[in-house]
């Protein structure tokens, strides 16, 4: 089963991270993996071309079976064993719904976070303009609002689609994570706090968590002030 599972991942990649929340979820701990480095360009080995002609991380097999869209590993996995560890989509047409919805949506959030983040690391300093810049950080302010939104119609304690921890979690908090690591001052949002606080801490998400953030503290303030 895990032992004919193999995942290429790079530390601190959020499409990445959600499947490996997803094996340990699943109680799939026992898969092979490697560790790539994208500063060595690694991912653009022969390897994952074999698997991704993107040349993109994750790129994952199992068995025979090679696929390398995070959302469609992440699915696949929990037909695959739905019955094993934690349900992640449920069977409720109203509440399988909503997370779909949710898993979705996490999109818009990373596209947000990523214009920012690509305005600094593609913009050379000189062609940088103020207000780009701005019109982004509104869009992801807006983005985080709604976010919040969603949090403030729910019970505290809850998870993003409802009283369980869902795939839709699986994709946001990765993506909240990456955040924060870029500065987001996270403490604005009061009801995303309180659940980035909470479910960060649980077993999947801590034994995932980016092995070189654990060693490096958080040094970026490219979402300061957001
Ligand atoms: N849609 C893909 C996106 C994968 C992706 O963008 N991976 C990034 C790392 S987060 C990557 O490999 N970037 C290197 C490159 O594009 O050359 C997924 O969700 O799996």
């Amino acid at each position: 089963m895990a032992e004919d599972m193999f995942l290429y991942w790079g530390s601190g990649s959020p499409p990445c991270w959600r499947i490996m929340i997803v094996l340990e979820e699943k109680k799939l701990q026992g898969y092979k993996e490697k560790l790539l480095s994208f500063e060595k360009m690694e991912h653009k080995s022969e390897e994952v071309l074999a698997i991704n002609p993107r040349g993109q991380l994750p790129s994952f097999r199992h068995g025979d079976i090679k696929l390398n869209e995070s959302f469609g590993v992440c699915l696949y996995l929990e037909s695959q064993f739905k019955s094993q560890g934690t349900q992640l989509i449920p069977d409720s047409g109203a509440e399988q719904a909503l997370v779909y919805q949710r898993m979705f949506e996490v999109l818009a959030l990373q596209e947000k976070i990523m214009a920012i983040v690509y305005y600094f690391w593609k913009v050379p300093e000189n062609e940088r303009h103020d207000s780009a810049l701005e019109r982004n950080k509104k869009a992801l302010n807006a983005e985080l609002k709604l976010w919040e939104g969603y949090f403030e119609k729910l019970p505290s304690d809850s998870h993003i689609a409802g009283k369980n921890f869902t795939m839709a979690d699986v994709m946001l908090l990765p993506q909240l994570a990456c955040a924060v690591r870029f500065g987001l001052s996270i403490d604005k949002y009061p009801r995303l706090l309180e659940y980035y606080t909470r479910v960060k801490e649980r077993p999947s998400l801590q034994a995932s968590w980016p092995p070189h953030w654990k060693e490096d503290p958080p040094t970026m303030d490219l979402l300061k002030g957001v």
